[in-house]
């Protein structure tokens, strides 16, 4: 048996920006763009949330509805330094840590619980020891497996701290609603919803061919996720080997500035994706698929490492155009960053512009 904590920093960004400047400190602050520049929240303090503000809200609405929120901009650099003190206390405690963005990794503490720690004992002076090395607050899931821990730390949010005893991980899921479950995104939440599956205890409850008609492949997977069992280990090594970001169409385009304007959203998808991941790539490349299905990919390499949105749309945009041609449409759009490299220490980062901009419509793509 395997004893995993999923940690993640509360309200991450902007509690850096109240640790940084104490005049800060209790109130509602907003990280991200401006509004006038089309700006998107970041990520909002506690304070302000208690407003409806969230992540990838326009900061335009951020506002009306927290008019006293402080707009502070992203500073990625300061945000890494910060990231990098909490994964080396990660670190310190076990050599196995797998970090999913900058502020939050899975830890396997399997070892440190063999060695006579329980893991209560464990999760609190973890979060004990980044409060007082760094000021930042911690929430924690421990558990058996990553599935249960990853729901666990967020539900206890701010500074929480939630516990699944071995053998209890189907009991603890149960009442929860269907799309904590990972994997379960909006749309198949509203596909099970006409079910009459709910939470996450009727799901687990449904026969197995039940789930192979809602899941198809997937069904095994996810019908053990909704039973509190999963076997993934903590990867230490990066997973992510490309990121992308894709659309398909509901009705073909072959118009040339809409399907720049598609390419464009996607790009600014991916850079952000790389942003949070303290990632950088190389190579650009773009999927298409024709509306007669073939499906094909083009991709460029450039000279130096980034995650900045505007070459890679630049990029992307004299992939795709080389490609149109009078009559030709298209169903599925993709951009994806692959060829990644480790990023390069601060200094260079600061000039980097803001990747935070409002996009009008589905701003989640499938991120692959
Ligand atoms: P999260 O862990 O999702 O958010 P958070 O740490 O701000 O708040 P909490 O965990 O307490 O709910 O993301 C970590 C950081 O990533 C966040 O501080 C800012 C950044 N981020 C974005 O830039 N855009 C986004 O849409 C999201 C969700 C996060
Ligand atoms: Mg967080």
């Amino acid at each position: 048996m395997r004893h995993i904590i999923h940690a993640d920093l509360d309200a991450f960004y902007a509690t850096v920006e109240q640790l940084d400047n104490p005049e800060l400190a209790g109130k509602p602050v907003l990280v991200g763009g401006r509004p006038e520049n089309r700006g998107v929240v970041a990520t909002a303090s506690y304070e302000a949330r208690v407003f409806g503000v969230h992540s990838a809200m326009p900061m335009r609405t951020a506002i009306h509805r927290c008019p006293q929120g402080i707009i502070v901009p992203p500073r990625f650099t300061r945000y890494r330094e910060m990231s990098r003190k909490v994964m080396a206390i990660f670190r310190d405690l076990t050599d196995l840590v797998e970090p999913i963005s900058m502020d939050e990794a899975y830890l396997d503490v399997t070892a440190v619980v063999e060695a006579g720690q329980k893991p209560l004992a464990i999760a609190i002076d973890l979060k004990n020891r980044i409060a007082e090395e760094t000021g930042l607050t911690l929430s924690v899931g421990v558990g058996t497996c990553k599935s249960v821990t990853k729901i666990g730390s967020d539900l206890d949010k701010p500074d929480g701290l939630v516990v699944v005893q071995p053998g209890d991980e189907a009991e603890f899921l149960a009442p929860l609603a269907v799309n904590k479950l990972w994997g379960i995104g909006p749309k198949t939440a509203e596909r099970l919803h006409r079910e009459g599956v709910e939470t996450i205890g009727q799901l687990a409850e449904q026969p197995l061919e039940w789930f192979a008609r809602m899941f198809g492949q997937r069904a095994i997977g996810v019908r053990d996720k909704a039973m509190g069992r999963d076997d993934e280990p903590v990867h230490t090594e990066r997973v992510a080997k490309s990121l992308s970001s894709e659309t398909t169409f509901t009705s073909d385009i072959g118009d040339a500035a809409e399907l720049r304007a598609v390419v464009e959203r996607k790009a600014v998808d991916v850079a952000h994706q790389l942003e949070r991941k303290d990632l950088k790539g190389r190579t650009v490349t773009v999927k298409l698929r024709l509306s007669d299905f073939t499906t094909f990919t083009r991709q460029a390499t450039l000279p130096y490492q980034t995650n900045a949105e505007e070459p890679i749309k630049e990029t992307a945009w004299a992939l795709l155009s080389a490609e149109l041609e009078p009559g030709r449409t298209f169903r599925l759009l993709g951009v994806g960053v692959t060829n990644f490299v480790e990023p390069e220490e601060p200094e260079e980062a600061e000039e980097r512009q803001l990747p935070l901009f409002v996009d009008d419509d589905d701003f989640s793509g499938d991120a692959t």
